[in-house]
């Protein structure tokens, strides 16, 4: 009977697993099928991590009005809980829809999905999502996008990189914000660059401060450099 109960216990485990590889080869599946319209649209998306308040919103609310003198841009709002970050995109000009994950720590790619079917997302050239705080869930989850952007904030320590390192090993390119703030906390710059090269080798960091501007035309310069680079891609549909 111990026996038959272990066996039955282990089905039941098995099964588990199955499902969940399931979900998420369905969230897969459908991040493909988003990638693979985005370069029939020729419009790039990036996905943006980081911990809650490192100043995610408040770049987007600078850097977006200044892409969009040249570029249609959208952007997908992720939170627990609340409209205040498409709101505030809204008031600065920028199209935003919010998503809310009632709970969930990510953006899934079917939640995605449905947003860009509709406008302004399907005459956008750059769809920007700022995925829900956190460096954890949001790492393991394809929402479609062609690159995660991490950001990383001078107060939360520049050790973060080591202890969170999936955000930074699938990113393309990494922030250190409030950089205005340096003088004020204990934060070395060149360990934090150390700690993400030793995590992902070259990875590019850029440093900005939203508050005063410094590091803000190349953030731009950077998200357009990569839309351009996708658009002179060739792709096959
Ligand atoms: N000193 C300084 N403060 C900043 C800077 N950027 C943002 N902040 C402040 O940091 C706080 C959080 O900024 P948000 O832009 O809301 O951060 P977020 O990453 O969007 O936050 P969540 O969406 O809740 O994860 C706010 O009080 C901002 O004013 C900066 O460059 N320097
Ligand atoms: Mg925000």
């Amino acid at each position: 009977m111990c026996e038959g109960h272990g066996h039955t216990h282990d089905h039941g485990e098995r099964r588990v697993v199955s499902i969940e590889e399931k979900v998420l080869s369905k969230n897969d599946a459908i991040a493909d099928e988003t990638r693979h319209e985005l370069a029939h649209r020729g419009a790039f998306m990036v996905n943006i991590l980081s911990a809650p308040g490192s100043g995610k919103t408040t770049l987007l609310e600078k850097a977006i009005p200044l892409l969009m003198r040249d570029l249609p841009v959208a952007v997908i709002e992720g939170d627990v809980q609340t409209r205040y970050d498409a709101e505030r995109l809204r008031r600065c000009g920028v199209a935003a829809v919010q998503i809310n994950t009632g709970g969930g720590c990510h953006l899934d790619a079917d939640g995605v999905a449905r947003v860009l079917a509709r406008e302004p997302f399907l005459s956008a050239k750059i769809v920007v999502i700022e995925n829900v705080g956190n460096l954890v869930c949001p790492a393991a989850f394809d929402v479609g996008e062609d690159e995660k952007l991490v950001v990383l904030s001078v107060t939360e320590g520049d050790d973060k990189p080591e202890k969170y390192p999936a955000a930074f090993a699938h990113a393309s390119a990494a922030v250190i914000s409030k950089i205005d703030l340096l003088p004020h906390v204990s934060f070395d710059v060149d360990r934090c660059k150390e700690g993400i090269w030793q995590v992902n080798p070259d990875l590019p960091v850029m440093l900005l401060s939203s508050t005063t501007g410094e590091g803000l035309d190349a953030f731009v310069s950077w998200l357009r450099g990569r839309y351009e680079h996708k658009a002179l891609q060739p792709h096959h549909h």
